[in-house]
């Protein structure tokens, strides 16, 4: 079985949605702040978004529907979870066989020399530096950025030969992640998903649950 989550799995927990109503940060739409050319504009306006969100997510909880698919990967014996999000809340709540496609925003990277670090902080007061000096940013895909090739081709691979896969709470909009599904669908698996509203997907799947993705997915694991 595979999973595959995005933003509105989150949202019951108090985070908004990318292409939402509430998608806005300070007027900014969030589509124009996740992106290279934003961070190498300004540095500073990207590190207080990050740290706006850092300071959220640090102040809420995983949910139910979080919970539940802990419960499923508990119960299955061939069970992957692949997030497009980058709250870390799966990984709190306990999911194990995990692949965090979009990166983690609890991590940092260096813009110069590449090195990864974990950081906590929920505002980091001056812009942060690597120990080479250069300018630390978070460890996300932005958009024009490549997702860790290793990650998709695993992704990909898992999609073709998946029994069931279920899509909880994406768009389904932004790629490479969005064709994810119909290659699983295209090799037989039966796909579903839970979104309260339709996506591209809906009509070209095997069933959309209509519903939050906090209600619904306790019940369809029970
Ligand atoms: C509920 C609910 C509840 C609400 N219960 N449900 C033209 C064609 C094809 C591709 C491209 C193109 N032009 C450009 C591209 C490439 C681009 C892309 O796909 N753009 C599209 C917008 C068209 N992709 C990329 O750039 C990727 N890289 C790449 O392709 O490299 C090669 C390349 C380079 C250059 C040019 C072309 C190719 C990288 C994509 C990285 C995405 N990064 C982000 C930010 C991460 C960091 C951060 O979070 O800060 O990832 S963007 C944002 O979107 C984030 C998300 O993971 C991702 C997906 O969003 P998601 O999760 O689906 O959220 P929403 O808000 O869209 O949807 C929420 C859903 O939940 C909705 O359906 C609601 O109904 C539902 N919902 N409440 C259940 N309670
Ligand atoms: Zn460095």
């Amino acid at each position: 079985m595979m999973v595959i989550t995005g933003a509105g799995i989150s949202a019951e927990s108090g985070i908004p949605t990318f292409r939402g109503q509430d998608g806005l940060w300070q007027n900014y739409s969030v589509m124009d702040l996740a992106t290279p050319q934003a961070f190498a504009a300004n540095p500073e306006l990207v590190w207080a978004f990050y740290n706006w969100r850092r300071n959220l997510i640090s102040q809420i909880k995983e949910n139910p529907a979080h919970q539940a698919l802990v419960i499923l990967e508990e119960s299955l014996p061939d069970f992957t979870l692949v997030t497009q999000n980058v709250d870390g809340l799966h990984q709190r709540a306990g999911s194990k066989n995990l692949i965090e496609i979009h990166g983690n925003l609890w991590r940092v990277k260096c813009s110069k020399c590449h090195q990864r670090y974990i950081d906590m902080s929920v505002d980091m007061g001056t812009l942060p530096l690597c120990k080479c000096g250069g300018l630390l940013r978070p460890d996300v895909v932005w958009f024009g950025e490549n997702l860790d090739h290793q990650l998709l081709q695993r992704t990909e691979e898992i999609a073709q030969k998946c029994d069931v896969l279920l899509v909880i709470g994406t768009s389904c909009s932004v790629y490479p992640m969005a064709a994810i599904p119909m290659l699983a669908k295209n090799r037989g698996a039966f796909v579903a998903e839970i979104n309260i509203e339709e996506t591209p997907l809906t009509a070209n799947i095997d069933i959309t649950i209509t519903g939050k993705a906090g209600e619904i997915t306790p019940l369809l694991v029970k």
